[in-house]
């Protein structure tokens, strides 16, 4: 007992010197990549159980080559705007890893956009697309292009502009963007139409997340936010807890967002609060969604234009003040980075019972360390949003099939594919001595399949 203890121990120490090695070429490599490194760090950590009980995957340099990409496009994306004046923006697809099927992430346009953002998703990506349990690899794509206050021409133009460039690495085989932050069914469309004339070939299964008259999937457009609420809901019930009368602040007023909101009110929750990157609002008697969706989905405006119609709602400027608002669930989905240890402090103190990351690591590595702690449930964001990939896969599928479900099927498998990933996050938490930790949970189930399938097929 003693011995199998000291051999366990010592090999726990080799696992965190490989992993901190490993990171520290990964550091080097990326300078100033802070996002990159922050969701390397988190992964990285996690993995040490899985190292120190299986030494054969570092053996194999499984981590040093998964952290980096198998490939990575950085181009020039021209066009024109309504004043005629050429525009010069960058794009990027990072094709990160194919172990297990063609590279499958979403497209982001944001003047945030850089190098380091896009890997930091990329790389979330691969361990993401493997718990859902569809065979896709993983890859991550997009352009500091600003779509706010553009006309519709110029949005179309800009993706054709786009498109122009990134077809030739694309294809339903090969690699299959979707949307992100700023992509959401009008991009699609304009992406595939210059795709398929570039192509001259319906190849409907290239991109994701297009509309259902025209190779979409039904419930694309709900997945994302529907899967978040049905990973905390599993959450909740292992406690013997429910959604039932709990007050909800959500963050954003995106596509994540929406359909979370939309999703927690079905299943009996106030949602109370929400957000966009000016402000948020406030409605202590439950936000009316219908509202919201015009203001976000149709006119395309500020979220303050809420509290016009609502009168007894409250509009704040900045976006940290949400996370002050007392609730029993808070769904961050608007972008990463939205809860600091501060926040996460405050949330705590307010009686948080319960974290579902909608968005793509929303909290920061501190923040996520106030939520373990204090023994808050927290679903991680490759866990609890990956229906929205999980659903694009599906939409692959219904492709190469010719054919389309309904939207009670493709719901129906959604919910149990977030059930699928719940269990597997609790059941590896729980073989690796982390039980009740989902951020480890999760990471090991993800990697476990794509380490499998790269020792499978050799040093490439
Ligand atoms: P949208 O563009 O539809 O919405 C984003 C929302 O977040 C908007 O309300 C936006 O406000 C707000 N926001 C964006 N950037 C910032 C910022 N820097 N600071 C504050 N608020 C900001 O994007 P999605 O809803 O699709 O994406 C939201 C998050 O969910 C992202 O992290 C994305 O990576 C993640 N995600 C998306 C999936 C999908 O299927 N779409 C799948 C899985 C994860 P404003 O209106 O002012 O721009
Ligand atoms: O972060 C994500 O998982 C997405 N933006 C969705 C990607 C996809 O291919 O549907």
């Amino acid at each position: 007992m003693t011995l199998s203890v000291r051999v366990e121990q010592s090999n726990e120490v080799t696992a965190k010197n490989y992993v901190n090695e490993v990171f520290e070429t990964v550091k080097k490599r990326n300078p100033n990549e802070t996002e990159f490194h922050q969701a390397v760090e988190e992964i990285f950590q996690s993995l040490i159980p899985v190292f120190a009980k299986q030494p054969k995957y570092m053996e194999a340099g499984i981590l040093e080559r998964m952290v980096e990409p198998e490939r990575q496009i950085i181009f020039r994306v021209p066009w024109v705007d309504d004043q005629g004046k050429a525009q010069i923006n960058r794009g990027y697809r990072i094709q990160y890893s194919s172990a297990i099927g063609p590279y499958k992430g979403g497209i982001r346009f944001h003047p945030s956009v850089n190098i380091s953002i896009i890997k930091f998703l990329g790389f979330e990506q691969i361990l993401k697309n493997s718990l859902t349990g569809q065979p896709i690899g993983g890859g991550k794509g997009g352009s500091d292009f600003d779509p706010k206050g553009k006309s519709d021409n110029e949005i179309m133009r800009f993706c054709q502009s786009f498109m122009t460039e990134l077809f030739r690495h694309i294809g339903p085989d090969v690699d299959v963007p979707a949307g992100d932050i700023g992509v959401g069914g009008r991009e699609v469309g304009y992406m595939f139409g210059q795709y398929k004339r570039l192509r001259g070939a319906y190849e409907a299964g290239v991109l994701t997340g297009k509309g259902v008259g025209y190779g979409g999937s039904l419930a694309r457009t709900e997945a994302t936010g529907y899967g978040t609420v049905y990973f905390v809901n599993e959450m909740l019930k292992d406690k013997g807890m429910s959604f039932e009368d709990q007050t909800v602040v959500v963050s954003g007023s995106g596509n994540v967002a929406i359909y979370a909101i939309e999703k927690a009110t079905q299943f009996g929750a106030k949602v109370v609060a929400c957000s966009d990157s000016n402000g948020y609002i406030y409605d202590k008697n439950g936000i009316n969604l219908d509202t919201v969706k015009r203001i976000k989905e149709v006119e395309r405006k500020r979220i303050s234009e809420y509290v016009k119609e609502h009168p007894e709602s409250e509009y704040y400027e900045g976006c940290t003040g949400i996370w002050s608002i007392p609730c029993d669930i808070a769904l961050p989905c608007a972008t990463q980075n939205e809860i600091n240890e501060e926040s996460a402090n405050i949330l705590v103190k307010n009686g948080v019972k319960a974290i579902g990351e909608g968005a793509n690591m929303p909290s920061t590595l501190e923040a996520i360390d106030v939520f373990l702690n204090n023994n808050i449930l927290f679903g991680p964001a490759k866990a609890a949003n990956a229906g929205g990939v999980a659903v694009s896969a599906l939409e692959m599928a219904q492709n190469s099939a010719r054919l389309s479900w309904t939207f009670e099927e493709v719901d129906a498998k959604l919910h149990q594919i977030m059930i699928n990933i719940y269990q597997q996050s609790v059941k590896a938490s729980e073989e690796y001595g982390y039980s009740g930790n989902l951020v480890v949970g999760a990471n090991i189930a993800g990697f476990l399949k794509v380490a499998d399938a790269m020792m499978f097929q050799g040093l490439v």
